[in-house]
């Protein structure tokens, strides 16, 4: 009696079919793998790379300033909200402030058809998704960056921004809306 190695039945010689599956797998990892950068390059979807450092006091300087200036006033000069949020109406081409906070979009903004504006998202307490309803327009907003969008919306009316990013227990109620005229 001793104790010997039983035979090396898991070492026999790989069988055809599963050679065919392993070499579409690595053909197709390799498609999948150079298509990345391809798509990068050809799929006109990267984001923004344009952000910077913002410090809360510089980034509220920059959001009241920007509110003061171009509130929209009514008939009798009085100015105008939406669930108590300003409604905002820049020129265009100008910079444009658009903040997350919990639990609301702020301010509401007003842009005009077929203008540039150079958007800056961040957000104020905690990270937030800036989704607009029902484009696929998907952008984070985090403390302490100013991000800027280059924005020239192509369709009027009025859209809901969601957030798309869990951020507390007023999140379902974090709506705000982007005006297009
Ligand atoms: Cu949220």
């Amino acid at each position: 009696m001793s104790i010997s190695v039983p035979d090396k039945v898991w070492w026999k010689p790989i069988d055809k079919e599963e050679k065919i599956w392993l070499f579409l797998a690595i053909i197709w990892m390799a498609i999948s793998f150079l298509w990345m950068p391809i798509y990068h390059f050809i799929g006109k979807q990267n984001p923004s790379n344009e952000s910077y450092r913002v410090t809360r006091e510089q980034w509220d300087t920059l959001t009241d300033d920007f509110i003061k200036k171009y509130q929209v006033k009514d008939a009798s000069g009085n100015l105008v909200t939406m669930n108590d949020i300003p409604v905002v109406h820049p020129p265009a081409g100008s910079d444009v402030y658009l903040e997350g906070r919990a639990w609301k979009w702020w301010p509401v903004l007003e842009l005009e058809k077929g203008k540039t504006y150079r958007v800056h998202l961040s957000a104020v307490d905690f990270q937030h998704g800036l989704s607009i309803y029902p484009l696929n327009i998907n952008y984070m907003a985090l403390p302490g960056y100013d991000y800027i969008i280059t924005m020239t919306p192509t369709t009027s009316g009025e859209f809901p921004i969601l957030c798309n990013e869990f951020c507390g227990i007023g999140h379902h109620t974090m709506v705000g809306k982007l005006i297009v005229k």
